[in-house]
């Protein structure tokens, strides 16, 4: 296995174009063994999503801890022994009102805070890149629309066994054993800082297209082109997992997305750009 780590080794410093990206990237966007709760945020809709969870967290749990002491004080003083003639009103105005009239005011209050989220996600702004991505059975296809190149986009190794093959394939694109599952072959690259715009479909049946560190999630959906917008603030490497059941292999068709400096974007753009025989990107300057 030694031998196997140092070439891969020679070979990652000696495939300039993937390597160029990964150099120095963190992985932030993963899941991690053993924790719950959210991925970190790298986007102000990521954010956003993570306050609103914790502002319903609380007042669901207030609501729980009140009914619950509610239940408990009527099962105590309440009880046949301690209570022996019940009372025989059939209803109290007040309390009626009080219940109706407090939820509606809970609800309206989180709704106050929760669609300015929501419509934040939904209008997409000016885009500096678009890229179109396109759900297979079972992987994902990415088009710099800007620069009319494209490529695909597969998990490493077959998904089934990270046997030392795979081990030193993931080596080899610069990653480690841990991101078996996770990481792909080849990876969208952005520049950070960036308003990105991707418009999600699909070929075949219906997948999703996701990052949960950058708080977004669009079904990719046959004859449709939806849209989702992101600008990640910090450099890394982010993970997502299709995440609409689209047949045996759902779950071996992850993405990777890696946010670099402009500079290294820009250089990663020239190469991507000669290697899929894009359109050069002069000319989209020229045009601007
Ligand atoms: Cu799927």
């Amino acid at each position: 296995m030694k031998n196997a780590f140092t070439l891969s080794g020679v070979v990652t410093a000696l495939s300039a174009l993937p390597a160029l990206a990964q150099d120095g990237l963190e992985i932030i966007g993963k899941p991690v063994d053993g924790l719950t709760g959210f991925q970190p945020a790298a986007t102000e809709l990521a954010r956003d999503q993570q306050s609103l969870d914790w502002l319903i967290l609380v007042i669901i749990t207030a609501i729980c801890v009140f009914v619950t002491g509610l239940l408990l004080y009527a099962m105590f003083r309440y009880s046949r022994s301690r209570n022996p003639n019940p009372a025989s009103f059939t209803h109290n105005s007040p309390v009626e009102v009080a219940w109706t009239i407090i939820p509606i005011v809970i609800l309206v209050f989180i709704g106050a805070f929760s669609l300015p989220v929501l419509f934040k996600q939904q209008e997409i702004p000016e885009a500096d890149i678009t890229i179109k991505v396109t759900g297979y059975q079972w992987y994902w296809g990415y088009e710099y629309v800007d620069h009319e190149f494209g490529f695909e986009s597969f998990l490493i190794g077959d998904g089934k066994v990270l046997n030392d093959e795979v081990i030193a394939e993931l080596e080899e694109a610069g990653y480690s054993k841990d991101e078996f599952l996770l990481a792909t072959d080849t990876a969208v690259v952005v520049p950070v800082g960036k308003t990105v715009v991707m418009q999600v479909t699909g070929a075949d049946v219906i997948h999703s297209w996701t990052i949960p560190a950058f708080g977004v999630k669009q079904d990719a959906v046959p004859g449709r082109l939806a849209e989702l917008w992101f600008a990640a603030e910090k450099e890394g490497i982010y993970f997502g997992q299709c995440s609409e059941l689209c047949g045996k292999d759902h779950a071996y068709m992850p993405i990777t997305v890696k946010v670099v400096s402009q500079e290294a974007y820009d250089a990663w753009l020239d190469g991507a750009i000669e290697e899929y025989a894009g359109k050069p990107r002069s000319v989209t300057v020229a045009s601007n």
